[in-house]
């Protein structure tokens, strides 16, 4: 009802309010998103055999806002969630995929906000079939104007792999597509080559493979530094264009890549024990956010991937009050509130709470569950909101400005 509604909203605008000298620096600039495909934060900065997994990343960092510990908050609708969370900010469902249950719903998206205060142009382009996750009906449900997937794209088996066209030639060929986009846009890209079981073909291969007991891991660096490869002509393609100096990029790993069962062959790249805290840290996906002419920074704050909305709309200049989501702006984003996983799992500065256990995660010895009773509170709160939210259809009762 609306007054459900109305008391959702109160629970969520009371979040964040804080202020920061960084509000609206990027005000009318292009905004790229870089969904990277299975993109784990362990990558950054790590080498194997000498060579740097993501060398241009790493030099991409050094003059970027970098996240160094932004959670993974996906369920099973794996990037499709993690595009609901950016989009919307809110939790994705417990089971399924949000965009295949709910595209009938109405949504206050990053797309509507930005296209109703600020005119901008709004488009995801992926090299997969459009219905893939149900995308087609989600987007227009999401208010994007225009949606360019695999048929727009000239697919070749020389082209391809695995899930479909290679992440070099997709950015290629969008480049023709993005050099005719009304500015200011907002462009989402979604890569796929880093995707399971990895596979490259040998002219894609820019670093040897890993030499760990997994070879699901030792593929994975390659796939990764072929990603990273890619995002480098990207970059050039923008400033060709005379476009880069006009454009936010944000880059942000979609979900793990490397899961549970093959993670042993991750913790002897990394040389970590096979730990609950040590998993945990796996967890991490990279956020990067460039803003020309911006000095590179690295911020530790805790958050997850619900954070990357508000984050945006800051820096867009966007007030955060209406906006309707569960995230926090990471730039000012309070220490201790929990970055809440979608089965009820949360990590705080100190604890981490995972299969009913409340871990000390300095000590890493579990502690008395009481410890983490009031961050549960929380979690149970916003995960319950978030799917009255949804199941309720309640943003239907707000109207836009
Ligand atoms: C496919 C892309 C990858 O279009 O979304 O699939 P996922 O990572 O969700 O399994
Ligand atoms: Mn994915």
């Amino acid at each position: 009802t609306k007054a459900d509604t109305k008391e959702t909203i109160r629970y969520i605008d009371s979040t964040d309010k804080e202020e920061s000298d960084l509000f609206g620096i990027a005000k009318g600039k292009n905004i790229v998103l870089v969904s990277m495909e299975s993109t784990q934060n362990f990558v950054i900065g790590q080498k194997v055999n000498g060579k740097e997994i993501t060398p241009f990343l790493n030099s991409l960092i050094e003059d970027s806002f970098y996240f160094s510990q932004i959670y993974d908050q996906t369920a099973q609708g794996k990037t499709s969630d993690s595009e609901f969370m950016v989009d919307n900010g809110l939790y994705p469902l417990a089971s399924g995929s949000t965009f295949v249950q709910r595209p009938e719903n109405t949504y206050r998206a990053l797309s509507h906000l930005l296209d109703e205060q600020e005119d901008y142009y709004t488009a995801v382009f992926h090299g997969n079939d459009k219905t893939f996750w149900n995308r087609d009906k989600m987007y227009e449900a999401l208010g994007y104007d225009r949606f360019y997937s695999k048929e727009e794209y000239e697919v070749t088996d020389d082209n391809s792999v695995n899930y479909g066209i290679k992440d070099i030639p997709f950015f290629q060929q969008s480049m023709d597509y993005v050099e005719d986009l009304p500015q200011p846009f907002y462009a989402r890209f979604l890569m796929l080559t880093n995707h399971f079981p990895f596979l490259l073909d040998e002219e894609d291969q820019f670093i040897e493979e890993a030499d760990t007991s997994e070879g699901v891991v030792n593929r994975y660096v390659t796939t990764v530094r072929y990603e990273d490869e890619a995002i480098k002509n990207l970059i050039e393609d923008f400033k060709k264009k005379g476009l880069y100096d006009d454009t936010v990029f944000v880059f942000y790993g979609d979900h793990y890549g490397i899961s549970e069962k093959y993670e042993t062959g991750a913790f002897e790249l990394l040389g970590m024990e096979d730990t609950v805290i040590n998993h945990m840290k796996l967890q991490q996906v990279p956020l990067i956010i460039h803003v020309p002419g911006e000095e590179g920074r690295t911020i530790d704050t805790l958050g997850g991937e619900i954070d990357i909305r508000p984050t945006i709309l800051h820096l867009m200049g966007i007030e955060s009050q209406s906006n309707l989501s569960f995230g926090h702006n990471l730039f000012t984003r309070v220490e201790n509130h929990p970055v809440i996983f979608r089965n009820g799992d949360f990590i705080t500065e100190k604890f981490l709470y995972k299969n009913n256990v409340c871990y000390n995660r300095k000590s890493e010895e579990s502690e008395n569950t009481s410890k983490c009773d009031p961050y549960k509170e929380i979690v149970r709160k916003e995960l319950g909101l978030s799917d009255d939210i949804i199941y309720g259809d309640l943003l239907r009762f707000i109207k836009a400005e």
